[in-house]
């Protein structure tokens, strides 16, 4: 850097003021006595992000001197969150902030609430990459993630009538003071047309793509901030834009409108986030994206961050593609004819590097959740990279045949294409077989992947699967999140170290026995409920006590997450009040609180949403109940929602059926947030359960072996029901109308799906649900000991720590040195 270039300006209030000002007057056009909230807001960002754009830029300088291995996340979701908040943090500006705001008569918590969260993502897996380059960041590892800025993130979420509507989610409408875009540095992606060959002027057979259309990438940066290390590294989202050419050859044809119609549909790729995350449906435009973002990452890592004149032989020795999900994987056929096609690589050359260079996670267990393309459509819009992965299939499958002579069914099942239901090309196998490295995101998780999921490939190559379980950022998730807790661990372990080394939260566990510091925790509890309580109410329009358990399931609306195995105990909560089978008096209230979304069009989710609604409505409103049991699902649960609802938790609900969550990770948050889990032996609940101790976590329902067997025998829901008078009378109030005016239809969807099918076995463990409720309830009733409980789940949870994450993938998959600041 230059002496030229500026240092950090914002240290006093003073200076503050001035760089708000400045950015107010001179950036905004406006004097303080006639700015909108958002001319403040925006402000109020431009002036903190001063500070970290000094650091950006001597972050860059320090890479390219030292030219060191660097990770690039290939996301196609970052479910980041608000930054104004995390960006205070990261620079230790928030003083400062507070009062020179003060001092101009603005208020810092109402600018913070003008932020619409970027909500680049639809559930774990994109929070998960939010997490893991914040913690990257932090521990001064090079990163660049890359993705897309969609114009449109994950829909935003209304009720009518208790039925979600999806409403678009314009998060740019009022200017983003985030992001840098750098339309200079466009690159241009192509699709379609056909490949011919020929031979080059050194007398080889080579191939060529003639693609036939083509749009730009334009790079938009975003900062992210290591936490108080002065380290920034960068987010670089692709926005599509239609290329000149696209336009012109249209234009010159003579009609305009067409032309414009051309933009747009260059334009569509980067514009909205698809809401599906389980089911992919094989749209074409997701193919465009994930190719779309995948190319403009690879030019950019090829031609923009290494050197010129770089040797690509020494790739791995510079960069690891870690592919989040398969949603990247169409980077690998891209690499190898980057390397063979356009710089003439030999192909087992090429093959030797791509396979260093990149790595997969897989996020799932689920078999309809594993991506398929067509080859049909993957012809059409990719030609070269089809052949390319015939090609690969066809070196792998020789390998195959050599190891398993006469093994013809092997073969077929080990085979990147399938031809069932129709011929398409299986993703996670590709990065399978050229990926250095494949891991899970729990213990579990990658064990079920080795033993189920990928059995042939782990046989063949054992050493290639590993495990790396999932973690959050501390940063957001208990230091932002929960000020009350946090200033109580940092008040007992005398400084603020545990916030970047989490593992010594130990330090708390003598302290659980210590009953001045349970009173302690238990306030802090209280006063989130009672922030929590007052958010919803002028969020929502949510009237909540403040004086009961407070019970959250927050995630993804789905089947196999069983929602309905939740609302299945409510309602019975309820009915054994109709009934007279429990006086009033005995039950124990409760806050039953819900956050999900649903596909749009996953039909059957919705109905459950549907039915929760109307379940709450009834039951809050009906006086027979004395207001002991509180149904509130506040709409639209996102980030910004998240980091009210978990600190402000008693009870974390993580009921999946067994064998299907690959990990989850708001169960990591409640525990770091001083709840107790009721949950499955599933995903990372294995490992929460591990380390905070079979006395401080309530386990409950069946093994994922047992799930097997009970489906290998013929497992028969209706006889479940029949059996059981508890749920039979449960399942029938539903279905008598109860909770629709009568309409014994309004559920029978839900009702038919439970009785008739039940895929993810609510019913089966909803005895042994119900029995560890009362466990619950149990232990809640003494409420020094489950303050006891929830303090050593507070301590034993460092293990969670993305940063422990980060650590392992660097042993196990990355090999990347850290970078001293
Ligand atoms: C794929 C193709 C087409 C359209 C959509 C998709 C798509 C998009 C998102 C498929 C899946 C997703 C998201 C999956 C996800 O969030 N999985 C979760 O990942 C978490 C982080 O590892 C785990 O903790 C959860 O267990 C897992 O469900």
């Amino acid at each position: 850097l230059s002496p030229y270039d500026k240092d950090a300006p914002i240290h006093t209030v003073d200076e503050f003021i001035n760089g708000f000002m400045d950015e107010l007057n001179f950036g905004r056009g406006v004097s303080l006595a006639r700015s909108s909230r958002n001319d403040q807001y925006i402000a109020l960002s431009k002036a903190v992000r001063q500070n970290l754009q000094a650091r950006w830029m001597k972050t860059l300088a320090r890479q390219y001197e030292e030219q060191a291995k660097s990770v690039a996340y290939l996301s196609a979701e970052y479910l980041l969150g608000r930054q104004l908040d995390n960006a205070l943090l990261a620079t230790g500006m928030t003083d400062v902030v507070e009062e020179g705001l003060d001092a101009l008569g603005l208020s810092l918590d109402r600018l913070r609430a003008q932020e619409t969260e970027p909500g680049l993502g639809n559930g774990g897996l994109g929070r998960l990459a939010a997490c893991f380059v914040d913690s990257l960041a932090t521990m001064s590892v090079p990163c660049i993630g890359y993705g897309i800025r969609y114009e449109y993130g994950i829909f935003r979420q209304e009720f009518e009538d208790g039925w979600q509507v999806e409403h678009s989610d314009r998060w740019l409408a009022l200017g983003n003071p985030w992001e840098f875009p750098h339309p200079e540095h466009a690159v241009t992606v192509h699709f379609g047309g056909s490949t011919e060959t020929y031979t080059d002027d050194r007398g080889r057979e080579r191939t060529r793509w003639l693609p036939a259309w083509d749009v730009q990438g334009v790079p938009y940066n975003y900062m992210v901030p290591g936490y108080r290390n002065g380290r920034v590294n960068t987010l670089r989202l692709w926005s599509a834009r239609a290329t000149r050419a696209f336009d012109l050859r249209i234009f010159n044809a003579g009609d305009y409108v067409e032309a414009v119609r051309a933009q747009t549909f260059a334009e569509n790729i980067s514009k909205v986030l698809y809401p599906e995350d389980s089911t992919p449906q094989g749209k074409e435009l997701r193919l465009q994206q994930q190719y779309f973002f995948v190319a403009c990452s690879l030019r950019d890592q090829l031609e923009n961050v290494l050197p010129k004149y770089f040797d690509l032989a020494n790739l791995p020795d510079r960069v690891i593609f870690q592919l989040n999900d398969t949603h990247p994987v169409i980077a690998i056929p891209e690499l190898m004819r980057l390397l063979v096609d356009e710089k003439g690589m030999e192909w087992d050359d090429a093959w030797a590097i791509t396979q260093k260079c990149f790595a997969y996670t897989c996020h799932t267990l689920l078999p309809e959740a594993l991506e398929v393309w067509s080859v049909e459509l993957l012809g059409k819009l990719l030609p070269r990279h089809l052949e390319i992965i015939y090609k690969i299939n066809e070196i792998f499958l020789d390998e195959v045949r050599a190891a398993y002579p006469g093994d013809e069914i092997k073969l077929r099942r080990m085979s990147i294409i399938t031809d069932h239901p129709e011929r398409s090309v299986r993703m996670a196998y590709l990065a399978t077989i050229a990926g250095s490295k494949v891991n899970g995101v729990a213990a579990l998780h990658s064990e079920l992947l080795r033993d189920k999921v990928l059995p042939d490939f782990s046989a063949y190559w054992p050493d290639k699967f590993t495990n790396v379980t999932n973690g959050i950022t501390p940063r957001r998730f208990i230091r932002l999140s929960n000020p009350g807790l946090s200033d109580l661990i940092t008040q007992t372990l005398g400084d603020e170290g545990w916030v970047t080394d989490l593992e010594r939260l130990r330090e708390l566990e003598p302290h659980a026995d210590d009953p001045a510091f349970r009173e302690k925790f238990r306030q802090v509890k209280a006063a989130n409920k009672q922030t929590l309580a007052q958010v919803l109410s002028t969020r929502d329009n949510i009237t909540l006590p403040t004086d009961v358990m407070y019970d959250v399931m927050v995630k993804r609306l789905h089947e196999y997450k069983r929602q309905t195995l939740k609302l299945l105990h409510i309602v019975t909560l309820y009915e054994q009040i109709l009934s007279g089978k429990v006086a009033v008096e005995d039950v124990m209230p409760r806050a039953f609180l819900f956050g999900a979304k649903a596909a749009p069009g996953y039909r059957i989710a919705k109905e459950i949403i549907a039915l929760i609604n109307a379940v709450g409505k009834t039951v809050n409103n009906d006086p027979q109940v004395q207001g002991r049991l509180t149904v509130a699902f506040p709409a639209n649960y996102n980030v910004t929602l998240a980091e009210r609802l978990i600190p402000a938790a008693d009870l974390s609900e993580q009921i999946s059926l067994a064998g299907k969550e690959a990990s989850g990770t708001g169960n990591m948050k409640f525990a770091l947030n001083g709840a107790l889990t009721i949950g499955t032996d599933d995903g990372a609940n294995v490992e929460i359960r591990q380390l905070v101790g079979d006395d401080n976590f309530f386990l409950f329902g069946m093994l994922e072996p047992e799930v097997e067997a009970t489906i290998a025998e013929g497992y028969s829901p209706v006889s479940v029901y029949e059996n059981n008078p508890q749920l039979k009378a449960t399942i029938d109030l539903i279905a008598s109308g109860h909770f629709s005016d009568g309409d014994r239809n309004r559920f029978e969807p839900v009702i038919s799906n439970l009785l008739g099918e039940d895929r993810f076995l609510a019913l089966a463990d909803y005895a042994a649900y119900l029995e560890a409720q009362q466990r619950v309830e149990a232990a809640y009733a003494d409420p020094d000991d489950w303050s006891r409980k929830a303090i050593l789940n507070v301590a034993r949870s460092g293990f969670f720590s993305s940063d422990r994450s980060m650590v392992d993938y660097i042993d196990r998959i990355w090999h990347t040195p850290a970078i001293t600041q």
